[in-house]
């Protein structure tokens, strides 16, 4: 099977998720956005625009899967993980990755408001108070209690896996949370580190695997910038 991969070009964003998936299991993937050319986006728009598709993508990232057209990430990530070896085959395994996985959506829309709290339309110069105010908070109370719940996820399934016993989707999306949170607060993050070990030695070993190694250092591998839920601002990481 090739899937079509469908997300905004220019940001790792919440699509890098997937594409973490589909490069650590070697799949048959096209970025449909990123072909070359500049057809890649009107492709995108178009399926979303579709007035006769039955099941119309709200936002990307979303995937086709030859007939099937499917958004939200973890939505996709449900879809995909068993087919790339990347979940539990038994119901209980795939529901307790999706839980996992739905959690990890949660944080990822709180990070994207540390610096835009009000709204994603206006620049972060607009909203620098709520945006200070925001982070403090957001360091304060949600990442000790959502990291900190990964972590206990982690050890009590013996430190390797967040899932049984082998890599699962929601392991490449925690390395991308500590990816993102390091790019976006390094500060902050170094000071962080020492309360969630196995999270960060988790992050380790998915960085070593020889297919996201090769990934990371590819020219598919969009760099961090100021554009995607992780952005680096100064006053921010203070
Ligand atoms: N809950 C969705 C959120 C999708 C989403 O917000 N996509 C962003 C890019 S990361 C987008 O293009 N949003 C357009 C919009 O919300 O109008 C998911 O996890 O996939």
């Amino acid at each position: 099977m090739r899937y079509e991969f469908y997300y905004w070009p220019g940001i790792q964003g919440r699509g890098e998720f997937i594409r973490l998936a589909l490069e650590a299991a070697g799949a048959d993937y096209v970025d449909v956005a990123r072909r070359p050319g500049n057809r890649g986006v009107p492709a995108m728009m178009k399926l979303m625009e579709d007035k006769r598709a039955a099941h119309p993508p709200y936002a990307p990232p979303f995937l086709k899967a030859g007939k099937l057209v499917i958004a939200q990430t973890a939505e996709i990530l449900f879809y995909l993980g068993p087919r790339l070896n990347l979940a539990p085959r038994d119901e209980a395994g795939r529901l307790w990755a999706h839980q996992l996985q739905l959690t990890i959506a949660d944080l990822v829309t709180q990070i994207h408001d540390t610096h835009h709290p009000v709204s994603g339309w206006l620049y972060f110069e607009e909203q620098r108070p709520a945006a200070r105010r925001r982070t403090q908070d957001f360091w304060r109370y949600r990442v000790p209690k959502m990291l900190g719940y990964f972590e206990r996820v982690l050890k009590q399934n013996g430190g390797k896996y967040s899932v049984g016993r082998r890599l699962s989707y929601v392991d490449l999306s925690l390395f991308q949370i500590v990816e993102g949170l390091r790019y976006a607060f390094p500060k902050r993050m170094k000071r962080f580190e020492k309360k969630v070990p196995q999270l960060i030695a988790l992050h380790g070993r998915v960085a070593k695997r020889p297919r996201i190694k090769a990934y990371l250092s590819s020219k598919r591998r969009i760099p961090f910038s100021q554009w995607g839920i992780y952005r680096y601002f100064k006053e921010l990481d203070a």
